[in-house]
């Protein structure tokens, strides 16, 4: 029996190539080997305010950006969150068993909601809740995400083990997949923030539907720290990112990166990652526009299916468990 494998993003903005190399380049790598389940999760979208039309093609936009990037849907179960009316079942339960206390340490909660608490919905603070019930229902060995997600992951082990003592073994514990390469790709205009679909400054995220044209000026304008050599340094993370973008896309080592870079300035080496992004887009780009809605709807109406036969296997024993019998 293969392990399982889960995870899911957001149809909120546009995909940039953070989410690409932290999370959907290994979603593909990972695929022949696990049982993997992608999910679209529009519930999680809403717990920021979402205007309705934009939600509902973003949805599906979204599916289309994950076939686009190599999930194959021949080999991964890849659905639409809201189609499998488990995901909410189940956070009412785990809501039961989590803590105010472990949800208010939860630091996306504290930089979404702005720091105030009276404001945040309450939906933003359960949000890790939902996200463990997404990974649990389906008895999930691996999730594959970028670093930013890791604490979100803890508390699903911790939610996990918490029922399983309580109420008896029921959850598989996931472990958490986190790249060594591309785990936090930084923003091109500040290295200290992660590259975010929510930053405002668009020119700090390369979007996988940019052009070629954006693409090369967002580069060309990236900043870059004092120094002239083009290596990794934790004393210049601009520069680093940069790097590591580079060498992500080329799947070359470090070291080949760095000597291929010897002697050269930075101008050179934007000129060069420019063109390496906007030949690994190109083709992205074709591919998202191979897939028609009708032919979106026969992926994930399927994969709602399966999806649903698992996760209602795995809500009927936590309900017996905690003498909840229709
Ligand atoms: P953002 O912060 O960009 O709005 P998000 O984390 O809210 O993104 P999702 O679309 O749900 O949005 O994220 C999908 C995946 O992309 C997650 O696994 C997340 O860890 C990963 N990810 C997001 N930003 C980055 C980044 N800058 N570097 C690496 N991985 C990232
Ligand atoms: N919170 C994640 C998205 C997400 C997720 C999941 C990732 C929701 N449910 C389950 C992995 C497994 C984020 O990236 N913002």
């Amino acid at each position: 029996m293969k392990k399982r494998i889960f995870s899911g993003a957001q149809p909120t903005g546009q995909l940039h190539i953070g989410n690409y190399l932290g999370a959907l380049k290994n979603w593909v790598a990972l695929q022949d080997e696990y049982e993997a389940f992608y999910c679209i999760v529009n519930l999680h979208a809403i717990t920021l305010p979402q205007d309705p039309s934009t939600l509902r093609k973003a949805t599906l936009d979204l599916a289309r950006i994950y076939l686009a990037a190599g999930v194959d849907p021949e080999k991964s179960t890849i659905f639409i969150q809201s189609d499998v009316a488990e995901h909410a079942e189940l956070t009412w339960i785990l809501s039961c068993i989590s803590r105010m206390g472990e949800l208010e340490r939860m630091t996306q909660f504290k930089d979404k909601g702005k720091g105030n608490t009276e404001r945040a919905g309450v939906g933003l603070f359960t949000y890790p809740v939902l996200m463990a019930s997404d990974i649990l229902l389906y008895q999930t060995d691996l999730v594959p995400v970028g670093q930013d997600q890791k604490q979100h992951l803890e508390l699903s082990r911790d939610l996990a083990e918490r029922f399983n003592r309580d109420f008896g073994e029921t959850f598989k514990v996931p472990e958490p997949y986190i790249p060594k390469a591309g785990a936090s790709i930084k923003s091109l205009q500040d290295p200290e923030k992660k590259m975010s679909k929510s930053d405002e400054n668009l020119n700090g995220s390369i979007f996988l539907l940019d052009d070629p044209d954006t693409v090369t000026k967002k580069i060309k304008r990236a900043v870059t720290d004092s120094g002239t050599t083009i290596e990794f340094d934790e004393s210049r993370p601009a520069i680093s990112n940069l790097l590591s973008i580079y060498q992500i896309l080329t799947e070359n080592t470090a070291e080949e990166c760095v000597a291929h870079f010897e002697g050269k300035g930075y101008g050179h080496f934007k000129t060069e990652l420019a063109e390496v992004v906007v030949e690994f887009l190109r083709p992205f780009q074709d591919r998202v526009r191979e897939f028609d809605d009708e032919t979106l709807l026969s992926i994930l109406k399927p994969g709602a299916e399966k999806a649903r036969s698992i996760a209602a296997d795995t809500l009927r024993k936590v309900y017996e468990r905690m003498g909840i019998v229709g």
